[in-house]
């Protein structure tokens, strides 16, 4: 497979379509926050269309109790040392600009409609790096992303995000507080989540 091509051919000036400008952050405690960037990315449906076709989709299994049942999502993954698309590679580049870190790795996720979803969870980086970012570019159909603390309890944020928009949880927030993205029947299409971590410590 070839990943030639960029994202904004054609388009003029990448840099300001990838702007922090409209960067909101939301402390959730005094160690743990989430930024939030709407319509980060404006080609969202270029990018969306593009990894549709192009991503190595898989269906993962997951062991519950003796049973292994079938993720209900599919997702392409790239590890820490693995060339990245180049639609990739352009996102993360201001993104490691903007937080000074290296995000190496990258899980797309595609809910195909409102039965695909992810239950509370916080990212497994966590057990190898202390405060880890994760940025997540959502693309296609609004989904609602919930927060919630670790130890469980009420839904403290709720978000939609799609068409573009960028959230970043940073801080404490992989090891205090959980998200899930929830089964939704009314859910208008399909979703994808670009999400990128940065996995290794000083990098
Ligand atoms: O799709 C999302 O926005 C969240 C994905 C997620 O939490 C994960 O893959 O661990």
């Amino acid at each position: 497979m070839t990943w030639q091509g960029s994202l904004f051919d054609g388009l003029e000036d990448r840099g300001e379509r990838l702007s922090f400008d409209a960067l909101r952050r939301e402390p959730l405690d005094d160690r743990s926050w989430l930024d939030v960037v709407p319509a980060w990315v404006p080609d969202h449906d270029v990018l969306f269309a593009r990894m549709l076709e192009r991503a190595p989709w898989q269906q993962r299994t997951r062991q519950m109790w003796d049973t292994e049942v079938l993720e209900p999502r599919l997702v392409a993954a790239w590890r820490t040392g693995e060339e990245l698309p180049a639609e990739v590679t352009e996102l993360v580049a201001p993104l490691n600009a903007r937080y000074g870190v290296d995000f190496d790795s990258c899980l797309i996720n595609l809910y195909r409609d409102g039965s695909d979803a992810v239950a509370w969870h916080a990212d497994t980086v966590r057990t190898t790096m202390r405060d880890p970012l994760v940025a997540t570019v959502s693309l296609g159909a609004r989904r609602s992303f919930l927060v919630r603390p670790a130890e469980g309890g009420p839904v403290v944020r709720r978000y939609a995000p799609g068409e573009g928009d960028l959230i970043v949880m940073g801080g404490a927030m992989q090891h205090d507080w959980h998200h899930t993205v929830p089964r939704e029947k009314s859910a208008s299409g399909a979703r994808m989540s670009i999400t990128l971590r940065h996995s290794r410590p000083g990098a």
